[in-house]
């Protein structure tokens, strides 16, 4: 559905599975619009400082079990708790770079056996990003970048069944998704995503919001 016209920020989601780099790129994307004097703000899902995230958090870390539904409306919650101040930012000019979103929620949950639909369902109605960068590499590759940790999902098998279903979500949503080669280094990475960021403020002033559908 369309929503109000006018010049406003652009909406920049990262996606990917665990140490595909999108902390990394989503800062340096954020450091590189500042260089160019756009207004830019970083943000991360799930957002742990609130009281979802804080919920969020000790599910995470081990600390509190929920069923796989109930973690998976936290999270859809904690987004949506955002879902104003989003679009407000956007509206206001301000282009936000965010590290994961929906698809991350998504991805996650249908991993883990759910229906997709029923998964994509709370995110409808949702800002649609204007584009998603889709870090992939192999899960070897990403292993290589250091241990997994404690927390839940933080496993090879779990981590192939997540990017199954990113690669679904990149092809269907092609339009908008921008699948970039993980494996490369950080700058080589960053100067591709630099580039079709570039080419993406020249037109997202003028256009209107879109919402997930
Ligand atoms: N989750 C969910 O289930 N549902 C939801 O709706 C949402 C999330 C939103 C926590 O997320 C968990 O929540 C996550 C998904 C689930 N599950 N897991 N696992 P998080 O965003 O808090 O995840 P994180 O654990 O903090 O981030 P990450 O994904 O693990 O890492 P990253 O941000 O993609 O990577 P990075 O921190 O930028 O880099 C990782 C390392 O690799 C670091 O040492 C870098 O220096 C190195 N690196 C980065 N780029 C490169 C290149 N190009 N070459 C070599 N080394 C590199």
């Amino acid at each position: 559905m369309k929503m109000n016209a006018g010049k406003r920020g652009a909406f920049i989601v990262f996606e990917g599975c665990d140490r595909s780099g999108k902390t990394t790129q989503s800062r340096l994307l954020v450091d590189w619009l500042q260089s160019k004097d756009i207004p830019v703000k970083h943000m991360n899902f799930p957002a742990r400082d609130s009281r979802i995230g804080q919920v969020i958090n000790s599910y995470l870390t081990n600390k509190q079990e929920l069923s796989d539904e109930v973690i998976h409306l936290m999270f859809s919650a904690n987004r949506w708790e955002f879902s104003k101040e989003i679009k407000n930012h956007l509206l206001a000019g301000i282009t936000l770079v965010v590290d994961r979103y929906s698809y991350s929620g998504v991805a996650y949950t249908v991993a883990k056996g759910l229906d997709f639909d029923w998964c994509y369902a709370p995110e409808k109605g949702l800002i649609r990003p204007d584009a998603v960068f889709y870090l992939k590499a192999s899960t070897d590759i990403l292993s290589e970048r250091g241990s997994y940790g404690e927390e839940r999902y933080e496993r090879s098998e779990f981590q192939r069944k997540v990017a199954a279903v990113f690669n679904r979500i990149c092809s269907q949503e092609s339009s908008y998704w921008h699948e970039i080669q993980a494996g490369k280094s950080v700058d080589d990475v960053h100067a591709e995503i630099s580039k079709v960021t570039g080419e993406l403020m020249q037109h997202v002033a003028n256009e209107p919001l879109f919402e997930l559908k």
